[in-house]
């Protein structure tokens, strides 16, 4: 644990009351949505301003004291976790939108700006902020950076990474970076702004990011259809993907609908029961393009790709479809899920999901695997709910016995084994699956010249 002085030091560097140790709020600021991990902080410091979060920086690395950002602590990775005596750098108190440029179509905004309140303001000035996912209620766009967030619109907008254009940050060396000065064009050497983006905190932090805005959509509309098997997807996703401009194309299989359904909260879509489902969107800025999206749906049902289907008729009815698809995440989580994260490009999705759907279920054949993912982007969201009778501990070490296989199977296929949730300490020792060992050692080496005491979030992404 960290000296008693060290720690009234940080106190001098913050207004009073914005360093916590009382053990309620270790334990809260101290992890993310991970919970195989116990949180054991030794103080939460609380910054208002980039020069306190420099002045926090230059004293952890005089201490040698490791800190851990964070944000929203919506994290699935375990990258906010804090379980070695750090200090949490929460940005609880770096929340204001700064200013809004309309001409530039940007916000300027601190990193404790929640995603939803980012989304709300673009659209209260007749703007729109895409990246969305089912934690934008809570998630923090500093943390929506760190992790580089994708979601369920990356299909036409991509990551978050895309909408990222300007940043400043305070190296782990203490440093103020002002990285790419918001401009669209600007071929000056490295885009060093792009390291930080998907960085999980191991180089710096992010202490004011300008986000761009796009165009608010029209009418989107939304249909949900029912499949008879997995691989009638692929070509659903080609056939609606030739023809309409889609925002989303999601799936979700039978198991992933009946623990919705036995919410009680959220209408059937339609009466028949298949054993997959997409769920997509567009927009139907005209007639012409409703009527081609009912054209390729009756298509589809022509080939018998398709079973049955709805589309929705109101913004009420587009609501409630979505809630099938993003209801899944908080619903299953009563069941512990093991969860995995994985992509591979469009393409080797049918193929590769078989294969690691049969390896799952010979080696799982009593646990319930519930599917459910971006496909239009190629990410799979595995998760393996927790028999009600097996203690967690046990689960979760049977499920690692088979994290090997499926690892092997994403490296086959050349694929991601962590597509959108990050590596933080989930991931960390499986990381050669997906990055050559030299790349791994330049990673490192990048991370040596932004934080050359370690003091970043040591532990994250890779072993110290
Ligand atoms: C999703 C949310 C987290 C999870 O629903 O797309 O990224 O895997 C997930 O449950
Ligand atoms: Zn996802």
């Amino acid at each position: 644990m960290i000296d008693v002085a060290v720690i009234e030091a940080l106190k001098t560097l913050v207004e009073p009351g914005k360093v916590l140790t009382d053990a309620a709020s270790l334990e809260a600021y101290g992890k993310d949505w991970t919970r195989q991990y116990t949180p054991a902080p030794s103080a939460i410091v609380f910054p208002k301003t980039t020069e306190q979060v420099q002045a926090i920086v230059l004293w952890a690395n005089e201490h040698r004291v490791a800190l851990v950002p964070s944000g929203g602590r919506t994290g699935l990775s375990g990258a906010a976790v804090a379980m070695n005596g750090e200090v949490v750098v929460s940005f609880d108190y770096m929340n204001q939108i700064l200013e809004l440029n309309v001409t530039d179509r940007t916000v300027r905004c601190q990193p404790g700006v929640v995603t939803k309140q980012l989304q709300n303001f673009a659209e209260e000035n007749g703007l729109y902020y895409p990246v969305d996912f089912a934690s934008s209620g809570s998630s923090q766009i500093g943390g929506n950076i760190g992790t580089n967030a994708g979601g369920i619109k990356v299909i036409r907008y991509g990551m978050t990474r895309n909408w990222v254009s300007g940043l400043k940050v305070v190296t782990g060396k203490g440093d103020i970076l002002e990285l790419n000065k918001d401009l669209i064009k600007n071929a000056t050497g490295y885009d060093l702004r792009q390291l930080f983006i998907g960085a999980e905190g191991t180089l710096g932090f992010v202490v004011e990011a300008t986000m761009r805005l796009d165009r608010a959509p029209k009418n989107l509309t939304c249909m949900v259809l029912g499949t008879p098997d997995f691989d009638a997807i692929m070509p659903v996703l080609h056939a609606f993907h030739g023809k309409l401009d889609l925002t989303a194309f999601e799936f979700f299989s039978d198991k992933g609908l009946a623990r919705i359904m036995a919410r009680g909260d959220v209408p059937e879509p339609f009466a028949t029961k298949t054993p997959f489902y997409a769920l997509l969107e567009f927009e139907a800025s005209n007639d012409e393009i409703a009527n081609e999206a009912l054209a390729t749906f009756e298509h589809c049902v022509e080939q018998g790709w398709v079973i049955d289907g709805v589309m929705s008729q109101s913004q009420q009815q587009l609501q409630n479809l979505w809630k099938l698809r993003e209801y899944l995440s908080e619903t299953i989580s009563h069941w512990t899920p093991y969860k995995n994260d994985i992509s591979v490009t469009v393409s080797k999705v049918p193929a590769f999901l078989n294969e690691i759907d049969a390896i799952v279920s010979e080696h799982y054949p009593d646990f319930e695997v519930v599917w459910y993912g971006h496909i239009g982007d190629g990410n799979l969201h595995l998760n393996i709910l927790k028999p009600e009778d097996l203690p967690k501990e046990e689960f979760f070490a049977k499920c690692a016995t088979v994290n090997k296989w499926v690892f092997e199977i994403v490296e086959k296929y050349n694929g991601s084994i962590s597509a959108e949730h990050g590596v933080g300490l989930v991931k960390r020792d499986y990381l050669e699956y997906s990055r050559s060992p030299v790349e791994i050692d330049y990673m490192k080496a990048v991370k040596a010249v932004f934080d050359p005491n370690g003091i970043m979030n040591p532990g994250k992404i890779f072993t110290v």
